[in-house]
């Protein structure tokens, strides 16, 4: 990997950096998926038709969240932003705050985030640190139930797209952690990070559904290849 210490790096995280720490995976056999249905809980659609059901499912992973803690995988990422001297963009689809736990700051949640909330009637965020019911009254139209995680279901566009891909363009290197490349638009992003003329590594605990898009793959678990991976990266500097 030819990489200048100028060059821009953008990194993608999913799921599997934060399994680590204690928190599900979606697609795993022990994965979030695998309890409930994406139609049942992951859909627009699912929260027009039971907002409590859907309720539920976010309150049980937003209490969860006070017990896990940032891994060495999340620790090696905050320090490469830190140490690098060109520019790191984190990606995350995690809703979780783990990276920003570990001291990582550029930093997008593409997916959203656990621990905020948005009114669906007026649109606007605001922080959330407790359970979320359908009896929520807006902190800025005063309307009821329509408070609703900040995250990003199906058939939603994800957040921050432009600068993303903007990124994507621009970058030397692309990292994909811990997804399983069966979500777009992230699973395209090594696309388009290749055709910018980036190279592409993934770093998986298996073979994603995308592994063979990467121009080199290191499997294994995040907290062991992502700290051997990021000293690689700053053993350059
Ligand atoms: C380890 C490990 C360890 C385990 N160490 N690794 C047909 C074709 C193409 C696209 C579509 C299509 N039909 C519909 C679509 C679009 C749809 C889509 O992709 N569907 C597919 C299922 C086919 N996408 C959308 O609807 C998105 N919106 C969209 O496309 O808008 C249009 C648009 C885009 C761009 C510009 C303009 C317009 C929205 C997707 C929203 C996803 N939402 C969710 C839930 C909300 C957040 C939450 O509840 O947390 O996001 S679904 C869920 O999947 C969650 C995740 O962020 C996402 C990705 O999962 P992830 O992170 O990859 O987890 P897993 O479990 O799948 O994988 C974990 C991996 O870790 C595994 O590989 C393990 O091996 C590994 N692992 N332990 C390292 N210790």
């Amino acid at each position: 990997m030819k990489l200048a210490t100028s060059d821009s790096i953008v990194i993608l995280t999913g799921a599997g950096i934060s399994k680590e720490s204690g928190l599900d995976t979606f697609r795993d056999t022990d994965g979030a998926w695998a309890k409930v249905r994406i139609e049942d809980v992951a859909t627009p659609e699912a929260f027009l038709r039971n907002p409590a059901r859907v309720h539920e499912f976010y309150n049980a992973r937003r209490r969860r969240l006070g017990d896990a803690r940032p891994n060495p995988a999340h620790e090696a990422l905050a320090k490469l932003e830190a140490e690098w001297p060109g520019e790191v963009l984190l990606v995350t689809q995690n809703i979780d705050d783990l990276h920003e736990r570990a001291g990582s700051r550029t930093l997008i949640h593409m997916h959203g985030e656990l621990l905020k909330a948005r009114c669906a009637f007026c649109h606007t965020e605001s922080a959330w640190d407790r359970d979320m019911s359908v009896q929520d009254v807006c902190w800025s139209c005063g309307r009821r139930g329509g408070i609703r995680p900040h995250v990003v279901w199906f058939g939603e566009v994800p957040l921050e797209m432009e600068r993303i891909f903007g990124a994507l363009a621009d970058c030397a290197l692309f990292v994909s952690i811990g997804t399983s490349g069966h979500v777009y638009p992230a699973a395209g992003f090594v696309g388009a990070a290749s055709s910018g003329g980036a190279h592409t590594v993934e770093l998986n605990l298996e073979p994603s559904a995308g592994a063979s898009l990467f121009d080199e793959c290191i499997h294994g678990p995040a907290g062991t290849v992502v700290p051997e991976f990021v000293a690689r990266l700053l053993a350059k500097v």
